[in-house]
């Protein structure tokens, strides 16, 4: 497999849950500062210009998610998804709302182009990131974290997720001292060889 990433981004969520999976892949990094994810060669990879892309036997895969579940699906003996139906739908429910929630309000800082034309709106739009994401930070500690991981005591695919936008906090405004089950998670996240790995490799 290889996964087309780019350092700091949404992406190596997926680079963790491989390294959880003990998956081998080649990283293809996409480089952002020279703007390669808008070149046609790279929306051949994937036509959105954004990562993570994973190419696998059988087609190219797109969004985090999907990529996700695909590595549960490939590796079970690595538990990344639990059988019974609810923790597997505990485990997408994050899932989603990070998706559709967090990392929306997270992309109001630096893409504000997406949403409005005038740049005075990108500037508002920045200004309430440290309110969005203080209040998905509520959210992710009284609901998203029902022990020291999403699902109580081990890791599932949405840990991965959670914990690479948790690395946005900080750069975000969000004062992380006052969410100390996210710090805590974040610490236990660090702890784990698949965080040591992308580390080690420079991915995050
Ligand atoms: N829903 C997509 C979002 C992917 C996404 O927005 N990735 C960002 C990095 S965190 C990106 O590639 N941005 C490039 C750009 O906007 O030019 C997914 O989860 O895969």
């Amino acid at each position: 497999m290889q996964l087309y990433y780019a350092p700091h981004t949404i992406s190596i969520a997926v680079a963790i849950a491989l390294e959880e999976a003990e998956l081998e892949y080649e990283p293809v990094k996409v480089d952002f500062a020279r703007k390669e994810q808008a070149t046609p060669a790279y929306q051949q990879i994937n036509p959105k210009g954004r990562v993570p892309a994973l190419v696998v036997d059988g087609g190219i895969l797109t969004e985090t998610g999907a990529l996700l579940e695909f590595i549960a699906d490939r590796a079970e003996h690595a538990q990344l998804r639990p059988s019974d139906p609810v923790l597997a739908a505990r485990t997408r429910e994050v899932m989603f709302y990070l998706a559709s929630t967090m990392h929306v309000n997270h992309a109001h800082k630096m893409r504000g182009a997406r949403w409005a034309s005038n740049p005075e709106s990108f500037k508002d739009m920045a200004r309430k990131v440290p309110e969005t994401m203080t209040a998905s930070c509520d959210y992710i500690s009284n609901w998203g974290l029902r022990g020291p991981f999403v699902l109580g005591d081990t890791v599932c695919l949405a840990d991965c997720y959670l914990f690479v936008i948790c690395t946005w906090l900080e750069g975000d405004g969000v004062d992380v001292a006052r969410f100390p089950k996210i710090a805590a998670f974040m610490a236990a996240m660090e702890a784990r060889d698949s965080v040591k790995a992308v580390r080690a490799r420079n991915m995050l």
